[in-house]
Order: structure tokens, then C-alpha cells, then sequence
């Protein structure tokens, strides 16, 4: 059995191609989990764009390992880009746990563009506060209040604690935990999936930032039987690129333009400094976060 995987590795006959979720994911080599057992697939040719939750079909090669034929149609996609790739998170999610802690330094930017990417492949988003041991975390939490009016739910837990808030989310649904590296994201699966044994890393103090301990995508099914649903624990990021939205698709994401469109003097209004917007004038009035319409007009900018 892979650590912290799904079934039991297998060596299967030839036979037709069969049905299989993705649990797994490193480089071109896939874990492939039949309902029984997991099959080490790779992809014919140079076909990538395997992502981690995804429904292959898969044919049983002659050892124990498998071919990827197709993959089947996806209800979503998370994924970030930079101008040359994508990097695909996972598919088929039911929702996104966006992980946040006070240490290391939280980045507000980080958290503003994992919301967007989940906002623009139509996966509703909640945040994680994680760490409320720490004495720090109290600050974070009501700056992040103004969070839940956007339609971000806060669930503040510690992975040292008491995750029982957690545990109710996750019921059911295929949840990816995803945000900065050093957050806890592991440490929140460990709780969460005893047999996953992830490995949890130090924060460098110098840096103030995780050290990127999770390496590969991995799901793991929740205790309880196949109905309790499915967590998938995703590498930190340091950056979250989204060279894949175009600006329509960024004001659609941003719940609080996506509201006010239609309503600004100009039909195409970019809302910088546009007279009669009315997002500037909610921003002016206090309606909108400045933090995030800053980071709405530096991402205008790349484009
Ligand atoms: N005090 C406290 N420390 C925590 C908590 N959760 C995690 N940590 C610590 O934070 C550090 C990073 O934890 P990880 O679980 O490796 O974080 P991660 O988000 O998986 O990091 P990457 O895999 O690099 O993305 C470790 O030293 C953990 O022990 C918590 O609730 N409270
Ligand atoms: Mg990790
Ligand atoms: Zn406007």
C-alpha cells in the first residue's frame, strides 16, 4: 500500500480498459485506484494533463502497472499557470479548502489569488485558519472576517487540536487543501487520515515561510467507508500564478465586481479610474477591501 494512499497496489491481468480515479500524481507517473486496488499508470506518448481526482479508463499492462487511454470528462479543474504551463492542483472537487495560518507571515495576495483560480473553475471556496494555538492567529481572524461577506466561510482549527469543525465539512465531498507552504496543510490531513503518515515539515525562521514539504498531490479517503468522501493534500506555493484568466474572467471572479457589473457609467469599464464606477465608489465608501481591489488592479496591469 502506498503510505497515506488508497487500496492496495496490484498486479493485474490484460484485460480491457477499466475504470480508476486518480490518487496520486508524480511527474508522468500515476497512481490509479480501481475501487480495489491502486495500479501505477503512465499516459500513451506525451499526453500529460493527468491531474490528481481525475477519472481515467486505464488498461492492465503485462506488470504491474497500467496505460491511461482517456481521461474521462471533468465536472471542474483547479489549476494555476505562468506564462509558459499549468500547473494542475486536482479535478473533480466538491470544494476547496483554502489554508491559511499566522505563521509563517501570511500573504494576503496568496490567499486572494488561490480564491480567484476557484472562483474562475466554479469551485466553491472556504477558508482554513489554521494555528489558533498560537497567540498570533487572534489579529488574522478578525482581518479575515470581511472574508465571509464575500461567501468565503472561515473554520478556524488547530491541527492540534480540536478539528471536529473540520471533520463536518468534509463529509461526503472531495475537498483539496491547498494555500502556502508551512500552513498545515499535511498536519490538518494527518488528523483528518490517521493511515495517511504525511510527512510535516519545519518553518525556517529566517524566512518566515514553509519549506515546502509536501512534494506530490495525493487523495486519501476519509475514515469511514466510501461515503465519507475523499481529501486531497496539495504542495505549498510560494506563488499563484493566473496567467489563464483574461480581465472578463477577473472581474468575474472577484464576487464584489462580479455584483456591481452592469452598474458603472461605462459599459466597458475596467473599474481604475473610470468616472461614475460604481466599484470605485464602493471601494470609496468602504464596501470593498482595499487589499483586494489592489490586488484586482495589479493583475489589470499584466494584461
Ligand atoms: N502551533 C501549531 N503548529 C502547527 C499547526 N499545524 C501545523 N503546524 C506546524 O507547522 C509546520 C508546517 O506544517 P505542515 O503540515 O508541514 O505544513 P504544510 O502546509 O503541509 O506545508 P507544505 O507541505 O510545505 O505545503 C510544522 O512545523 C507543523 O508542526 C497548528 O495547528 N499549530
Ligand atoms: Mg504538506
Ligand atoms: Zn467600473
Amino acid at each position: 500500500m502506498p503510505r497515506g494512499g488508497t487500496g492496495r497496489h496490484a498486479c493485474l491481468s490484460p484485460g480491457p480498459p477499466r475504470r480508476g480515479r486518480v490518487v496520486a500524481v508524480h511527474g508522468h507517473h500515476f497512481q490509479v485506484h480501481d475501487g480495489e486496488h491502486v495500479i501505477g499508470c503512465v499516459t500513451r506518448g506525451k499526453k500529460g494533463g493527468v491531474a490528481c481526482g481525475d477519472w481515467v479508463r486505464f488498461a492492465s499492462t503485462h506488470a504491474c502497472s497500467g496505460v491511461i487511454e482517456r481521461i474521462e470528462p471533468r465536472r471542474n479543474l483547479l489549476y494555476r499557470s505562468d506564462r509558459h504551463r499549468s500547473k494542475l492542483i486536482a479535478a473533480n472537487l466538491d470544494q476547496a479548502l483554502v489554508v491559511v495560518a499566522a505563521v509563517p507571515l501570511f500573504r494576503e495576495e496568496l490567499l486572494i489569488r488561490c480564491l480567484l483560480a476557484c472562483e474562475a473553475a466554479d469551485i466553491p471556496a472556504r477558508i482554513i485558519l489554521n494555528k489558533t494555538d498560537l497567540a498570533e492567529t487572534a489579529d488574522l481572524a478578525e482581518a479575515l472576517r470581511a472574508y465571509a461577506t464575500l461567501g468565503y466561510t472561515l473554520t478556524a482549527v488547530s491541527a492540534l487540536g480540536d478539528i471536529a469543525a473540520l471533520q463536518a465539512l468534509l463529509r461526503g465531498r472531495t475537498s483539496v487543501l491547498v494555500g502556502a507552504s508551512g500552513t498545515g496543510k499535511s498536519s490538518l490531513l494527518n488528523r483528518l487520515v490517521p493511515t495517511a503518515r504525511a510527512t510535516v515539515g519545519e518553518i525556517s525562521q529566517v524566512l518566515d515561510a514553509g519549506r515546502h514539504t509536501t512534494t506530490h498531490t495525493r487523495l486519501h479517503a476519509l475514515p469511514g467507508g466510501q461515503a465519507s468522501g475523499s481529501l486531497i493534500d496539495s504542495p505549498g506555493m510560494q506563488e499563484f500564478g493566473l496567467e489563464h484568466l483574461r480581465t472578463r474572467d477577473l472581474m468575474h471572479a472577484f464576487p464584489e465586481i462580479r455584483g456591481r457589473l452592469g452598474l458603472c457609467r461605462f459599459h466597458d469599464c475596467r473599474h481604475v479610474r473610470e468616472p461614475g464606477c460604481a466599484v470605485l465608489e464602493a471601494a470609496q465608501a468602504g464596501g470593498i477591501l482595499p487589499s483586494r481591489l489592489r490586488v484586482y488592479h495589479s493583475l489589470l496591469q499584466d494584461r
